[in-house]
């Protein structure tokens, strides 16, 4: 038994995530989690709301909300979705709670003990009519470059450029639309990363077994030159700097990619504080994350979107290196590719894509966990579109999975009731389905241990599909005319192997896995674990006689008519010309 902390990246707070945004790092965070929990191990997995910054402030303004109560809502919103989609979070927090304040504080002040923060004084856009400092994207005005008349401050959406707020020709606030602007000086705290750098080049080399887009985003960074990076911003909503550590910054706040991977941290500390750990809360905390307390003997692993990546190979080491304390730092990072609808972006502007509150309106979170799973963009982008939906769910979930558990329901059920059936001894074809069962198995979890998402989802494919080629060898059906006995063997054994299927495909597909686990309510399942031992403690469970309850149709089949529906209502290939 060894001890993992899983972390996600924290969803902005701004709305509801599209497939996406889950595919790339809450989910498959969810499914490594409750596979780790169901190999026997100890796992933390947190994540968090990502409360602050422009993406809150501008959703907050375009809901006309007041940002703490918008992101208080929106909040409750979020973690209301993620558990409709068996997101088995052991903590699920939030940036900007009182935790991640005071931690925030503390690496700041620590930082600058260390040496490693400077005050420099920058060229800004005030709004006069707004009376504040304008994020770069909060200006607006027209691209030098091609002429667009709404270009953002940062960069321009229509071709694409790279801009400074000063380069816009008729600049206004995007927030008045007032044209009154000026620039002005303002002091901001900068973390000195360029002084870091060769610490954390050496770290990054000896994360060997980090994959190829992981440690290649790294260097790439580090070989263009880190550059120190402000860590402060003129914004009212945020968390304050603490005019003690820092007078001349007093009256701002943390830039949000700085607070944000401390929320991490803070998340932990509000479940400490919240009692799941114990009731010594420090304690509980310090063994997860700090290295003199216990967590050396912590795995950590962390999945991301590849954008998210330089944050989390750098800064956010940065900030905990430079701490000069003994904070945990990532031992494994899985970074995704992008999830396409149909090559195109997920827009919500546009109504484009889908989203996860209208996912749980069409099907529950399972249909969608395998899906996605199924076809994580792991080795490249990959696209999302009906017909792939379709075959994952009438194939994979209804052809294969649901079939072999429906197949031997009704035959135990109609031949020997709802109990698991008695008859000969097993044979030699079992010791051959065990022993190829096995195989599947370690094949699968070879992939989990692996964080190979698609590759395990093959696996599981496969193990499911052992089911039906052992039904279609022995034909209980046909032998249970001549042959009760051995029908019944037969069939005792797919019970068994069904109860392995309940137990291995939970980290997937949860909710179905713990209906067809109920199924076998005499059956000490609850004490299996998900590795090799699962084998010979499946065929070795439900004794001749033990109640069977059959659970139904795990999953239904999709028509092409509701395929075609939903193809019509959320858009499809013809709607992008493609
Ligand atoms: N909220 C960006 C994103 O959702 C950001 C991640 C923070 S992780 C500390 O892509
Ligand atoms: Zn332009």
């Amino acid at each position: 038994m060894a001890r993992h902390l899983i972390t996600s990246a924290l969803p902005y707070i701004n709305g509801v995530k599209h497939l996406g945004n889950l595919v790339g790092s809450m989910l498959p965070a969810d499914v490594y989690a409750r596979y780790l929990r169901s190999a026997g191990h100890e796992v933390l997995a947190i994540c968090a709301t990502d409360e602050h910054g422009t993406p809150a402030e501008l959703g907050a303004l375009a809901e006309d909300m007041d940002v703490a109560e918008y992101c208080a809502r929106h909040h409750e919103t979020q973690r209301e979705l993620g558990e409709r989609f068996g997101l088995s979070w052991d903590w699920f927090g939030r940036t900007s709670s009182p935790q991640n304040h005071e931690l925030t504080a503390h690496l700041a002040r620590r930082l600058k003990a260390e040496g490693y923060t400077e005050t420099r004084t920058t060229s800004q856009v005030y709004s006069v009519a707004d009376g504040r400092f304008l994020p770069d994207r909060y200006v607006i005005g027209t691209c030098p470059n091609c002429g667009y008349d709404r270009a953002r401050g940062d960069q321009c959406e229509n071709c694409g450029k790279q801009l400074d707020p000063t380069d816009l020709l008729e600049p206004r606030s995007a927030l008045s639309g007032s044209t009154e602007l000026e620039v002005r000086d303002s002091a901001h705290v900068f973390l000195l990363q360029s002084k870091l750098a060769d610490r954390l080049r050496k770290w990054v080399d000896s994360k060997s077994d980090w994959p190829n887009l992981t440690r290649s985003i790294a260097y790439k960074w580090l070989d263009e030159g880190l550059e120190d990076r402000g860590i402060t911003r003129d914004l009212s909503w945020g968390i304050p700097v603490d005019p003690d550590d820092f007078p001349e910054a007093a009256g701002k706040v943390w830039y949000v990619w700085f607070d944000a991977p401390i929320g991490y941290l803070g998340a932990t500390r509000e479940w400490a504080d919240a009692g799941l750990g114990g009731d010594d809360p420090r304690a509980a905390f310090d063994r997860w994350w700090r290295t003199g307390a216990g967590a050396d003997e912590v795995t950590y692993t962390q999945f991301m979107g590849k954008d998210n990546v330089p944050f989390h190979t750098l800064s956010f080491p940065a900030t905990l290196l430079g701490s000069g304390e003994d904070w945990l730092l990532v031992d494994r990072l899985k970074s995704f590719n992008w999830l396409t609808y149909y090559g195109g972006k997920f827009s919500t502007s546009e109504g484009r894509g889908v989203f996860m509150s209208d996912a749980l309106e069409l099907l529950p979170g399972d249909y969608w966990r395998w899906y996605l799973m199924a076809n994580a963009p792991e080795s490249d982008d990959a696209s999302f579109t009906w017909e792939l939906f379709g075959d994952a769910v009438n194939k994979d979930l209804v052809g294969t999975f649901g079939n072999f558990v429906n197949r031997t329901a009704t035959q135990v059920v109609r031949h020997f009731g709802e109990v698991v059936p008695d008859g000969d001894p097993d044979g030699a074809a079992e010791d051959l389905l065990w022993e190829r069962v096995g195989e599947r198995l370690r094949d699968y979890t070879d992939a989990l241990d692996q964080l190979q998402f698609r590759r395990s989802a093959a696996a599981l494919r496969a193990l499911w599909a052992e089911g039906n080629v052992y039904l279609e060898e022995r034909e209980p059906w046909r032998v249970v005319k001549e042959d009760p006995g051995g029908a019944a063997c037969i069939l005792r054994n797919a019970l068994r192997l069904a109860l392995l299927h309940a137990v291995a495909s939970e980290p997937f597909v949860p909710e179905a896995s713990r209906r067809l686990a109920e199924a076998f309510p005499d059956a000490a399942h609850t004490g299996f674990t998900l590795d090799a031992t699962l084998v010979d403690d499946a065929r070795g469970s439900l004794a001749p006689g033990d109640r069977f309850s059959p659970p139904g149709l795990l999953f239904t089949k999709l028509s092409s008519e509701d395929l075609a529906a939903w193809e019509d209502r959320f858009g499809g290939g013809d709607d992008l010309g493609r």
